[in-house]
């Protein structure tokens, strides 16, 4: 396959590989323990790594390319090293170069520590798309903020979540370069001052209080296959030695300074919410730190080839902004257009609106961002004019099309008129871009029709989906080896850039020979992951179990709860009757709960605590495992999907965007269990209503029930294993000692109003259970339906995700390096 030649045979890589210990690291064969083996390995890696992206780099700037720039404050990059062996067509070379060595090659990718750089799926979303756009040969450029401090790791300390800072690059990493030639000045906080010209013109001068250093680091994104290497540009902020005379004329230069945020705290660390704005200035400054930097660095590339000519700007660049996160850089690139290069406002937002595009990702209220105005006011005077001034000529807008409405201006306004008055970056983010999507169809339909219907009616054909993906490079080749080399032999080696050819695997479903070899797989895969499970608990799990996974950050909307209320019904099944018919199952979990999320924490005290109690209980006649897998990240992740038989995605519906880790393990032969929400209707389209099992309301049914007065009662009293099982939570017979310790979870579902509506949902979901496990009763009938979804994931490759993009938003070409 072209391109996939070794670009070093063994040898060569086994001499590269000792040249590094020696020169790079230090050290010998001898002295060498598994990090320095990573640290050289990935040394001798990051050699043809760097090639690649000089030639791709010289061959995007000969040929001026139209190039994407991907703007996101996370990117969960997880391990490097396997990740680009496999993109280079390496990994077995150097698997067996290793070998000759005397090293085991698995041992040496675990001293890779993840780079978390994101909280879930969002920031997971941007690393499969940087994957894809380099497969593809695309020009592009990711920006983000280059965290000291990724997501947190988890320890479980008594069954509550602890967190622990997470340090990826204390011993140093080797994929990264620190780019001190680019570093770029960041002006913060201060006063504008308005200028009269002697044409009665008005300019606008800011006078920061506080200029940042952001240094760029650069993370080479090696394309499978091909010769394209992108790049990651993360910023760090460092203090500048700007010396602020006019504050310190002023006498108040260090009172001044001590309300401001100090420079190096800029990216120090990665907020652990996902789903919820926090709030907090230091956020904030964040958001604006890395557009800032990111939009001078695509200014100054632009005028590299272009000098002061702006005409060709929109030709040449477009930003994807992933989330509101980013969307400081609408206001931002207007100052730099008006207050900078001097053009006049229309001319300004005309460029603004053709190179900005938007992802939306969450219709969740308290994820929608919105700012205080005297917080920018504060920390960005010259924004908040902008800001204004693009409202009040947006209002006019809407006064043209629904004359004399007042109440759809306050609806629309970018400025919500509240007590504290506030900044509405989703708004924001659809009057400054060109193209809005959502990231399935269903959420992009409530986008449309609950979320901006102003703005569809104002702009039809702005809002659209580009349905999310994977890199099946990672979630399927790189983590599944069996399989892959399974499915090799039935479809052909290309099927990781053609994700449509494993179609060629349905015809092969109803063939005993092929389905045992798919079965002895999943097998394999559950033992090494019922050790990895062992070693991490210490809890030993039967493989001859359903091993039924639920992986994604803990929250409400996802239900861990209502899994394991049924987990609680099981239990109390076998406790009446052991010989209660049902095949031995082991639940397992891995999850983060955001630190500040009381609940969620609970939650996860909760699965543990049941859990300490189900695994020691010889009662339930070995029919019954829960574990809960510390520290959920992205390499735990590639252990766990490989194994799953079955898939939990259990949301209410309406609620879960997209879901992206449903394709991942549908990808390697999990079953699903899920509601109709998200990308799972679409999951259910491409396998067939036979071979996934769909439960509970359906989002218009869940807004009847909302709209009719819910209430969990009616379902708590009418159904009493669901009335014990909840009332079991409210003992002490998990928590001995401590009665009470986990009644908040009933309390939410009950008091609360069960927001999620888990109650409702409950006996459907207890009997899509039953019939999954009829269904697996029947080996053969089962490991059809397993070729099935793995046959059926074409569409949620990436690379299709990126193609929409290119297609219908970016208009991109490719550019072939050679
Ligand atoms: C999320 C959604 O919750 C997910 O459903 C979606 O798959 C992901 C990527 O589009 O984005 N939005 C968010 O704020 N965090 C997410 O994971």
């Amino acid at each position: 396959m072209a391109g996939l030649t070794p670009s070093l045979n063994k040898a060569e890589f086994k001499a590269s590989v000792i040249r590094h210990l020696h020169s790079t690291l230090g050290t010998d064969e001898n002295k060498a323990n598994n990090h320095a083996w990573w640290k050289a390995t990935s040394a001798a890696v990051q050699e043809l790594v760097l090639e690649g992206l000089r030639k791709t780099q010289k061959t995007h700037y000969m040929n001026d390319t139209r190039a994407v720039h991907y703007l996101s404050a996370e990117f969960l990059m997880g391990r490097l090293l396997s990740n680009n062996m496999h993109n280079f067509g390496v990994f077995t070379e150097a698997e067996k170069a290793l070998k000759e060595l005397g090293v085991n090659l698995t041992d040496v990718l675990e001293e890779e520590p993840d780079m978390a750089l994101g909280n879930g799926g969002l920031g997971r979303l941007a690393a499969c798309y940087i994957d894809s756009l380099a497969t593809l040969e695309l020009p592009a450029i990711g920006y983000g903020l280059h965290y000291e401090h990724g997501l947190f790791r988890q320890e479980i300390q008594n069954g509550e979540q602890i967190e622990r800072p997470d340090s990826w690059r204390d011993y140093g990493n080797p994929w990264e370069i620190c780019r001190p030639e680019s570093i770029q000045e960041i002006p913060l906080y201060g006063y504008v001052e308005t200028k009269y010209g002697a044409n009665g013109g008005i300019q606008k001068e800011w006078h920061p209080a506080m200029i940042v250093k952001g240094v760029p680091w650069d993370i080479p994104v090696v394309g499978y296959s091909g010769n394209t290497v992108n790049v990651l540009r993360l910023w760090q902020s460092e203090a500048s030695d700007y010396f602020n005379w006019d504050v310190f004329n002023a006498g108040g230069y260090v009172d001044a300074q001590r309300e401001n945020v100090q420079a190096e705290t800029i990216s120090k660390v990665l907020y652990p919410n996902d789903e919820t704005e926090a709030g907090k200035e230091l956020r904030l400054i964040q958001q604006y730190f890395f557009c800032a930097c990111s939009l001078k660095d695509i200014i100054r590339r632009y005028k590299r080839a272009h000098g002061d000519d702006w005409s060709r700007f929109v030709d040449q660049v477009v930003i994807q902004l992933n989330d509101t996160h980013p969307a400081i850089a609408i206001p931002e690139l207007m100052r730099i257009l008006v207050d900078r290069a001097e053009l006049d406002w229309d001319s300004a937002w005309s460029i603004c609106t053709q190179v900005f595009a938007y992802t939306n990702h969450t219709l969740l209220p308290e994820a929608l961002e919105k700012w205080p105005v005297r917080m920018i006011e504060k920390i960005l005077p010259r924004h908040i004019e902008i800001i204004y001034e693009i409202n009040h000529r947006f209002l006019s807008e809407v006064e043209k099309t629904w004359p004399g409405d007042n109440a759809m201006k306050a609806k629309l306004s970018i400025i919500e008129e509240a007590d504290e008055k506030m900044v509405r970056m989703g708004n924001l983010s659809v009057i400054g871009s060109f193209a809005v999507n959502g990231v399935a169809q269903i959420h992009s339909e409530l986008v449309k029709k609950n979320l901006f219907p102003e703005f569809e009616e104002m702009w039809p054909g702005k809002l659209t989906n580009v349905t999310n993906g994977i890199t099946p490079r990672r979630w399927l080749k790189a983590c599944n080896p069996k399989l892959s080399a399974l499915i090799d032999k039935k479809v052909g080696a290309d099927w990781p850039l053609h994700l449509n050819k494993l179609t060629g695997l349905a015809k092969h479903a109803n063939n005993k020979t092929f389905q045992k070899q798919f079965m002895k797989v999943k097998q394999e895969n559950k033992i090494a992951l019922a050790q990895e499970i062992e070693a991490l608990t210490g809890i030993k799990v039967s493989t001859k179990a359903i091993f039924d996974i639920q992986i994604k950050r803990l929250h409400e909307y996802k239900r861990q709860h209502l899994n394991l209320l049924h987990i609680l019904a099981l239990y109390r099944r076998l406790l009446e009757n052991p010989d209660y018919d049902m095949h031995p199952r082991v639940f397992i979990f891995g999850a983060k709960a955001a630190p500040g999320y009381k609940l969620a924490k609970d939650i996860i005290y909760a699965i543990n605590a049941v859990a300490e109690k189900i695994n020691a209980d010889s009662r339930v006649n070995n029919k019954l495992q829960v574990v809960f897998l510390p520290n959920y990240r992205v390499s735990l992740a590639e252990k766990m999907i490989p194994a799953a038989d079955v898939s939990e995605q259990i949301s209410t519906a309406g609620k879960e965007a997209s879901g992206t880790g449903n394709m991942k393990l549908s990808l390697n032969g999990a079953l699903t269990i899920g509601t109709l929400d998200g990308a799972n209707i679409e999951i259910a389209e491409e396998v067939g209503d036979d071979n996934i099992f769909i439960f509970g309301l359906t989002v218009d049914e869940v807004a009847d029930l909302k709209a009719s007065g819910y209430n969990p009662y009616d379902y708590y009293y009418q159904n009493p294993e669901l009335k014990a099982v909840i009332d079991w939570l409210d003992t002490d017979y998990f928590t001995p000692g401590k009665p009470g310790a986990l009644s908040s979870i009933k309390h939410s579902l009950l008091d609360g109003g069960d927001p999620y509506l888990c109650l409702a949902d409950f006996a459907s979901y207890a009997d899509a259970h039953s019939r999954l496990d009829a269904a697996y009763r029947d080996q053969q009938e089962w490991a059809k339906m397993a070729i099935l979804n793995t046959a059926h994931m074409g569409k949620f490759t990436s690379d299709r995700s990126i193609q929409d993009y290119v297609e219908n938003i970016w208009k991109l070409a490719p550019c072939s390096v050679k």
